[in-house]
């Protein structure tokens, strides 16, 4: 494949890094909304956008699936400390588009900083295993993780953990579920990653493409 494959997940990544890629020269022609096919063209007949599941993002770019990706931090810090990691991506820009924060949150009936403070082994559950690992290891907290693919907030209000670790935005779903947040653990954005193979061999593409990235990036 000669030309570029960009790799994107549907929803806010998708709609966000839209406009950027405009204002970069690339307009993607089909709609993922209305059409059911994970390829999409784009303006440019040598450069073409697939969908993929946001996670997977980092795993399509590491092994060349996609030259290009777009994934927010969260799941290229939790890629790099996974098994499949290899550190194989570059990460030249930070685009600036669906941010928001992993805190930690329980609760409001439960004292975090009291179980921190008196040692005690907290239950957390999370989707970012590695990450959260990580953050509790760092400040010397017990804690047993549990693993979970989605709806965090449930685990708290069932008893299955004291704690999540989740991305949080507005705090409009942790409200929703009587929930606080009482840590924040990181800054998350998303980031334009590259595959260092296609990097060197599609320098000549791929360089202008970061340039106006870069340029739409501050023009906002
Ligand atoms: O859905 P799928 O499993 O395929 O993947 P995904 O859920 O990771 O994809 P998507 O599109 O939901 O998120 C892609 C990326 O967007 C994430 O990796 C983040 O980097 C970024 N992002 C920015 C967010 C949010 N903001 C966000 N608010 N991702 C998720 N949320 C969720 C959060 O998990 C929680 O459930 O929104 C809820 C909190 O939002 P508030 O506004 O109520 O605080
Ligand atoms: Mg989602």
């Amino acid at each position: 494949m000669s030309g570029l494959t960009l790799a994107l997940s549907k929803g806010r990544i998708f709609d966000d890094t839209l406009p950027l890629l405009k204002a970069a020269g690339i307009e993607v022609l089909d709609d993922p909304e209305k059409s059911r096919a994970l390829i999409l063209r784009t303006n440019l007949p040598d450069v073409r956008v697939v969908l993929v599941r946001a996670s997977d993002v980092p795993t399509y770019v590491q092994h060349g699936g996609a030259d290009v990706g777009v994934a927010g931090l969260d799941v290229l810090l939790e890629h790099e400390a996974g098994p499949y990691g290899g550190g194989a991506l570059l990460r030249p820009l930070d685009l600036q588009i669906a941010r928001c924060r992993l805190s930690v949150a329980t609760r409001a009936d439960f004292d975090y900083q009291a179980a921190v403070r008196q040692g005690a082994r907290i239950r957390v559950a999370t989707k970012y295993t590695q990450l959260a690992r990580q953050h509790f290891a760092d400040k010397g907290v017990h804690v047993d993780l549990i693993k979970l693919y989605g709806s965090m907030e449930l685990a708290p209000l069932t008893g299955l953990a004291d704690a999540i670790v989740d991305l949080v935005s507005t705090g409009s779903t942790l409200k929703a579920n009587d929930l606080v947040e009482v840590e924040k653990i990181l800054p998350i954005s998303s980031h334009l990653v590259l595959n260092p193979v296609a990097a060197k061999l599609k320098r000549e593409r791929i360089r202008p493409l970061l340039n106006s990235l870069q340029a739409a990036v501050q023009a906002r």
